[in-house]
């Protein structure tokens, strides 16, 4: 390992090469460096390998190392073994010479600013073998390697790029999403194939609706990093082990783009988390109201039906915040219009008005596609800015959506956002319109009900496969000329076939500034919610926009929430949102998410729903969402869903605050991840890599519910540390070294949910009945809750804002407030900002003393005021 730590690079042996392997890969020459870059020129021998398309003779080899931020979020439990160094972050990029090949527009996502670091400080080093050109990423503090690609050669041609890096056996993956497999990913025969497609029922071992090509690979103490491949292109990535050999090895074959690695050398697991939200952007903080409970459904029949749903709420005693507008409200399933007859203007400004005087929301939904008719003025509108995607023969690309025939809008053409922000501005218009909160962005994958080139009729679709875009400049990273757009020689196993078009918008599109849908597919929904998000900005300056997006990409947290679409009404999905949260929270950077509650697809049953209810309650965001086909499912249909959502969500807003103070470290200085699984809190015991159906809901609170069908028992994993019971304060015996623990008679109203020692949890103090609305949870006092951890300390914090402001913590109208206890000394502060003005107190500080049942608990009454540093000495 000394002998790879020597120089920056090594002049290379051959490469073992797979007998299938027959391409012989590149030369490095013109070698330049300094103390923070390297670059170098790639070339191709004459024999070349032609695989799936032209290869690309010239390459170019552009290494930085960047700065990154500073490692160290603390967890105490981590005993990590290496230690971290400040330049956390390694960007490797291999290109055309030539920059034709498309590369992600930085509008889709902004590169991260570095300042250049060093080598010599870099706590990842590269290293790389000149021929056949490979390269390895290791960890300095410890020499291991975490990166070598000289698993095989290189293969980069116009239509394939194939790069694959040898793993240690036995390796922790997670991420790739999104996928509705095990969140500690499979590593034998298995392919995660990025494509966002429409998904009915979430599949397992499919593409769905985003892509997130970065993984995180945890090796216990030895340290976690993450990968992340900036590329939007289509592609299948596999992990499975050499025939011959048996070498572990994580395999990307995409179909185009370039190789634009980011490497993040953790240590921390939470270290990554915040490291890769630097690269593709920090989660927007979500406003408050949206971690109130929101309810949905498909196939509501009139505004005086949801009229009657909400009233139904109110008379069970379940709080509801948000009620949502699926596509029902629409006059003929078409965007800004509503049906005249069952949800009728007057009708819904009258019920969005009475949510709002009882300080409830509504949020809509948008689809993309765009009825093809001149008599329907957002089109006519569109048309006449020129905003939608166009065939080959520069007329109207079309489909088949809900509307009918449809167009769809270019979201790089020149007036497409001033339409869309116009277009919502119109019809959201509080005087005139419908004075929503929020929007919702469906179908926007794209979706297209026409399947392949036979379905629209006459006049028939543009022909294929159309010229490649030929309308970009060389040497604008907007796509090479001369590919076939429309069917790739190498096919990614895209589930939603034939090929890459089918049931989506056909790849051989155009946008307007010359690339190709072929390249930007997988941005489409993103760039929907971008252009919403600004769409509200523009609607509501002041105010924190809320989009909920079905389909996203790298670095969409930074616009939007996401669901995970349409699940079905069983346990297998209800256990699978477990896994899928913790891949998008703790990996994809996007922490406002959540599953359709109770499930989407197919009717609910009572013990399901009860459960999903208490499940979601713990979860960021919280809705619950039914198809049309599906029987209704609102809580109150149960006596037992109601009495759990009740009890559930009692919990839920009480630690509203909790929640958002997570959220908001998420989105703001510290990046680290609202729920994350048990091993990036103890990422040295084993026992914790598989576990996916409990998860750390901030930096307290560990979730485990019920997860076996129709069952009353859980066997959940205490990790060895000291915890305490939530829902009665008592101290939990056992979990010392890490042991499976057993809970029967889990009541269909409960969820097992405990506190780690260590932590301060700062509380609303009310019942349910008290806290209806965010509004008025805002209006309760605080209780602190204090779990000392072993050594008798304690710490927690918690953030205060207006909750709505767009410039979080603007004119200094916000706090942060630490919360420290030392049992020691019995010495209790609060310190921090305090620049949020607020009537609410402290009445309270709750030393939980670790008897049964709370028993031995210590209660010091206050009030404090919130406007300043407080504390008390025992
Ligand atoms: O073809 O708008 O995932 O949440 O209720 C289905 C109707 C279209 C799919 C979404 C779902 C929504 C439904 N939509």
């Amino acid at each position: 390992m000394a002998r790879l730590l020597l120089g920056i690079f090594v002049l290379g042996t051959t490469v073992l090469a797979a007998p299938e392997l027959t391409c012989p890969g590149y030369t490095a020459t013109n070698i330049q460096q300094t103390d923070s870059h390297l670059t170098a020129d790639l070339t191709l021998p004459s024999s070349s390998c032609s695989l799936y398309g032209n290869d690309i003779t010239n390459l170019k080899l552009i290494v930085e190392y960047q700065t990154g931020s500073l490692s160290m979020i603390l967890t105490p439990q981590a005993n990590i073994t290496c230690s971290p160094l400040s330049d956390t972050r390694l960007h490797v990029l291999l290109q055309d010479a030539g920059s034709n090949i498309y590369q992600v527009q930085e509008q889709f996502l902004p590169r991260p600013i570095s300042q250049n670091a060093s080598a010599a400080t870099a706590a990842l080093h590269f290293s790389f073998k000149t021929s056949p050109f490979s390269f390895e990423v290791i960890r300095v503090s410890t020499g291991q390697v975490l990166f070598d690609t000289s698993a095989a050669p290189l293969i980069f041609e116009s239509q394939y790029v194939r790069l694959r890096t040898k793993l240690p056996q036995d390796v922790n993956l997670y991420g790739l999403g999104e996928h509705s497999d095990d969140f500690r990913l499979a590593t034998t025969n298995y392919t995660r194939t990025l494509w966002n497609a429409e998904s009915p029922y979430i599949p397992r071992g499919q593409n769905l609706y985003g892509s997130h090509p970065v993984y995180f690979d945890h090796r216990g103490v030895l340290g976690t990093h993450g990968v992340f491949l900036l590329n939007s292109n289509g592609m299948d990535i596999i992990i499975n082990q050499t025939e011959e050999a048996g070498e572990q090895y994580l395999e990307y074959n995409t179909i185009g783009g370039v190789l634009d690695f980011y490497f993040l050398a953790g240590p921390e697991p939470a270290a990554v988390s915040k490291q890769y939200a630097e690269v593709v952007g920090l989660p927007a903080l979500p406003p408050y109201w949206s971690l109130g409970f929101h309810q949905c459904k498909y196939g509501w029949p009139s505004v005086d039906y949801v009229a009657e749903v909400v009233a139904n709420y109110s008379a069970a005693g379940i709080p509801l915040e948000v009620v949502w507008g699926d596509i029902d409200y629409m006059d003929a399933h078409q965007d800004f219009t509503t049906d005249p007859v069952l949800y009728p203007l007057d009708r819904m400004r009258a019920l969005v008005d009475s949510l709002h005087q009882h300080n409830q929301r509504y949020v809509m939904i948008l689809d993309p596609g765009i009825h093809n008719q001149a008599s329907y003025d957002p089109f006519a509108r569109g048309a006449q800015k020129d905003v939608f995607l166009k065939a080959a023969d520069g007329s109207h690309y079309r489909g088949n959506q809900w509307a009918g025939e449809v167009v769809w809008p270019d979201w790089l053409a020149a007036n497409t956002q001033d339409w869309w922000t116009n277009e919502v501005a119109t019809f959201f218009n509080p005087a005139t319109g419908i004075d929503i909160d929020g929007l919702w962005n469906d179908m926007n994958e794209a979706s297209n009900f026409c399947p392949d080139v036979t379905c629209l009729g006459d006049p028939p679709p543009p022909s294929l496969p159309s010229p490649s875009p030929n309308n970009t400049a060389p040497g604008t990273k907007k796509g090479l000329p001369g590919r076939n757009l429309f069917a790739p020689p190498y096919p990614i196993h895209n589930h939603r076939g034939p090929a890459l078009s089918g049931y989506t918008l056909f790849t051989n599109i155009t946008a307007a500034d010359g690339t190709a849908l072929y390249d930007t597919h997988n941005l489409y929904g993103t760039a929907m919610a971008a252009a919403t998000r600004a769409a509200l900005l523009a609607r509501r300056p002041a105010k924190r926009p809320f989009v909920l997006t079905r389909s996203t990409f790298a670095g969409a947290g930074r616009v939007a929430a996401h669901w995970f679409g349409d699940n079905d009404s069983s346990w297998a999905h209800y256990r699978a949102s477990i896994a899928q949260l913790l891949a998008f929270a703790a990996v994809h950077a996007m922490p406002m998410v959540g599953s359709d509650v109770c499930g989407f697809n197919g009717d609910t049953s009572e013990h399901l729903c009860a459960r999903w209810a208490t499940l979601g309650a713990f979860q960021p965001f919280y809705r619950n969402h039914a198809d049309v086909t599906a029987a209704s499912q609102e809580f109150y249909r149960w006596d037992v869903v109601a009495a759990a959502a009740r009890k559930a969500m009692g919990a839920r807003y009480r630690l509203l605050d909790y929640l958002y103070t997570a959220l908001r470290r998420a989105g703001g200085r510290e990046g680290r991840p609202v729920a994350s699984p048990l091993w990036f809190w103890w990422p040295g015991d084993e026992r914790t890599f598989g576990v996916q159906t409990q998860w750390m809901l901030g930096e307290a609170l560990m979730v485990a519910p019920v997860v076996e069908e129709e069952g009353m028992g859980v066997d959940l994993y205490l990790p060895g540390d000291v915890w305490f019971d939530f829902w009665t304060g008592g101290r939990v015996e056992g979990g010392k070294g890490g042991e499976v623990v057993r809970l029967d008679g889990v009541g269909w109203e409960d969820i097992p949910v405990f506190v780690r020692g260590g932590t301060v949890v700062p509380m609303r103090v009310g019942g349910i009945g008290e806290m209806m609305t965010t509004e008025e949870v805002r209006g309760r006092n605080f209780t602190i809750v204090v779990a000392p951890g072993g050594d008798g300390m304690a710490r927690g914090g918690l953030f205060l804002d207006d909750g709505e402001s767009v410039d979080v913590g603007a004119g200094g109208q916000w706090s942060e407030i630490e919360f420290v206890w030392d049992g020691g000394l019995g010495v209790f502060e609060a310190n921090g900002t305090f620049g949020f003005g607020t009537e609410v107190v402290v009445e309270s500080v709750v030393v939980l003393g670790g008897g049964e049942g709370g028993v031995g608990n210590l209660t010091v009454t206050g009030p404090w005021g919130l406007g300043e540093a407080f504390g008390f000495h025992l």
